[in-house]
């Protein structure tokens, strides 16, 4: 089946206003590129404001890299569905790693979280669930035990209807930020054991599913992973912070 591509930038906590002005001039001169290809950014929810501002709507999509799971109160320093989706927000990254493993992110929380982002109807978030193993779990072969895990706990509740709105990124978090790529066959052994595992929950919804590969994606390394079967895209972090890579890594998955 053909899934649209996506690739999504994850600012994480970098970014100006400055560099929200020329990744969105870089993009804006390449319309043949935002016409193949599904681009979202996620900038720290602060400069969401500055990309609203600047975005062409139907073009590049704008996303939150967390969301408080409640829908308001004393939650200082968090942010809510409603607040994101004002400023915004279409897509809502869950579940990254840097969250699971120094914010509190447990799999209680981020099923919360999941389960709140989809009940919204203002708008109908995009919900990029992310999910991977560390690098002592890939050398203890659990790989797909931790894969698996995280997919069963995250989604537990969620139906086929709702998986409309969902996106998988898959981030080894030995490959995060690190310089360390996964290579092309190592993803695709871990997308298509999520993708085969979407497809035995959900049937056809699950064909649909987009899945994500994250984890130092740069220029040089986007084509052959992208050309990977069950890889629809990546979750970019560092790269995205340069105009030029990040739209070098679009074109990649044209
Ligand atoms: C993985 C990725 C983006 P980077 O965290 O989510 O970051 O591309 O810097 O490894």
């Amino acid at each position: 089946m053909q899934r649209q591509s996506l690739v999504i930038a994850n600012w994480k906590m970098n970014g100006s206003r400055h560099l929200v002005k020329q990744l969105a001039n870089t993009l804006r001169n390449a319309p043949e590129v935002l016409a193949d290809v599904t681009v979202a950014v996620c900038p720290p929810a602060v400069l969401l404001a500055a990309w609203q501002s600047e975005v062409f709507y139907d073009q590049v999509h704008l996303g939150a890299q967390d969301v408080n799971e409640n829908a308001s109160g004393a939650h200082t320093g968090e942010h809510s569905l409603a607040l994101v989706a004002e400023a915004g927000a279409e897509y809502v990254l869950i579940g990254h790693s840097e969250r699971r493993q120094f914010y509190g992110d447990t799999e209680q929380r981020i099923q919360a979280k999941v389960e709140s982002a989809l009940a919204a109807t203002e708008p109908k978030f995009k919900v990029v669930l992310c999910v991977g193993e560390s690098e002592q779990e890939r050398e203890a072969e659990q790989t797909m035990q931790v894969v698996q895990a995280q997919l069963e706990s995250a989604l537990q509740n969620v139906t086929s209807a709702k998986m409309a709105q969902v996106v998988i990124a898959y981030e080894p978090v030995w490959a995060i930020g690190t310089g360390k790529t996964a290579s092309p066959a190592q993803a695709q052994e871990v997308h298509a054991f999520i993708r085969q595992w979407l497809q035995q929950k959900y049937d056809a919804a699950g064909t649909s599913v987009p899945l994500l590969y994250g984890g130092s994606v740069k220029a040089e390394n986007a084509e052959t992973l992208f050309a990977e079967a069950d890889i629809d895209g990546g979750l970019i972090g560092g790269a995205s912070l340069e105009p030029e890579a990040f739209l070098a890594i679009c074109r990649a998955a044209q």
